[in-house]
């Protein structure tokens, strides 16, 4: 991966090489802990923005809240954080990554004054599922692993420890050849992909699972936005993935990826194996947003002063 230079941890910077942590870190042992995925854009108009910075930070608190972590900052202040650490780095475009976790202390499951400590950390990171995605689309399998029940997991939470179940099933169909996994819930419903969400488009109508067990994404609800914007409201219900096989478009959204096509389902062709039209436009339009070309929409980028 290419590096940035600053890491803010806990409030102050250190350099990239010294964020270090203890190896009796209880995050790394029991996976509690929480974070999230941003995108900082270069903007047409000039300068930079960081895309829905506010929402993915109340994500960040709530996710804390849902685990019962106590986290020693406001949203406010991590969103300061968040700007300060993109401007010190000085990159254009980055990906950034607020991390909080439970440092070294007590260990055990029933540890409760471990410190509870925060970093961010921001790096370029390109496209998520490779350029050749983005433009033709990708071929997607249902994984064997089903995403958690919410009394399992709390799919509310982007927690570290969510991600495990998440990387079994992205590991298991990558091993043969597939882009990305499509995990079904406990009930055999479609659920997300290992990292997005999933749209499926049929006869104009959007539908999309309800986020009873997939993460509740922020690029889900940006395009969600867009969309209705057009005249097109998003169904959310119960879908399955044979709504997949005979749909006429289907794609994916996260923030890593962005708006990715889905061309080929389970060895079977989506509609006709080529990103489709309401795909490119969503594409298009998502872009025009990231990038500060929506008037309308200004209010979903905090810029980074210069
Ligand atoms: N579901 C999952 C499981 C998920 O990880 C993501 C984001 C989404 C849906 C979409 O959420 P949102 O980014 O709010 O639209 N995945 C992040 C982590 C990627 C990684 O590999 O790390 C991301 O896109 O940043």
């Amino acid at each position: 991966m290419e590096k940035g230079s600053w890491i803010w941890m806990d409030g102050k910077f250190v350099a990239w090489e010294d964020a270090q942590v203890h190896v009796l870190t209880h995050t790394l042992h029991y996976g509690l802990g929480v974070f999230e995925g941003i995108r900082c854009y270069r903007m047409t108009a000039g300068g930079s923005a960081i895309f829905r910075l506010k929402e993915h930070n109340r994500r960040l608190v709530e996710s804390a809240h849902v685990l019962g972590i106590k986290i020693p900052f406001s949203r406010e202040q991590i969103d300061e954080a968040c700007v300060e650490t993109v401007r010190r780095n000085g990159l254009a475009e980055s990906y950034l990554r607020p991390l909080v976790f439970l440092g070294d202390g007590e260990m055990g499951l029933s540890a409760t004054t471990n410190p509870v400590r925060v970093a961010i950390a921001t790096w370029p990171w390109g496209k998520y599922l490779g350029d050749e995605s983005v433009r033709s689309g990708i071929r997607m399998k249902t994984s064997s692993f089903w995403r958690f029940h919410s009394n399992t997991l709390m799919p509310r939470a982007k927690s570290v420890g969510n991600y495990l179940n998440s990387i079994l099933a992205s590991r298991e169909v990558r091993i043969s050849g597939y882009d990305e996994a499509l995990l079904l819930d406990t009930e055999g419903f479609v659920a997300e992909g290992s990292g997005e969400n999933v749209f499926v488009v049929r006869d104009g109508v959007v539908r999309t699972p309800e986020p009873h067990s997939a993460l509740s994404g922020i690029t889900a609800a940006t395009v969600t936005e867009l969309l209705r914007e057009r005249g097109i409201n998003v169904v959310a219900g119960r879908v399955t993935r044979d709504d997949l096989y005979v749909a006429d478009e289907v794609f994916l959204t996260g923030t890593a990826a962005e708006v990715i096509p889905v061309r080929e389902f389970d060895d079977r062709q989506i509609g006709l194996g080529q990103p489709g039209p309401l795909t490119r436009e969503i594409q298009a339009s998502y872009a025009k947003a990231i990038h500060g070309e929506l008037p309308e929409h200004q209010d979903w980028l905090t810029p980074i002063p210069a």
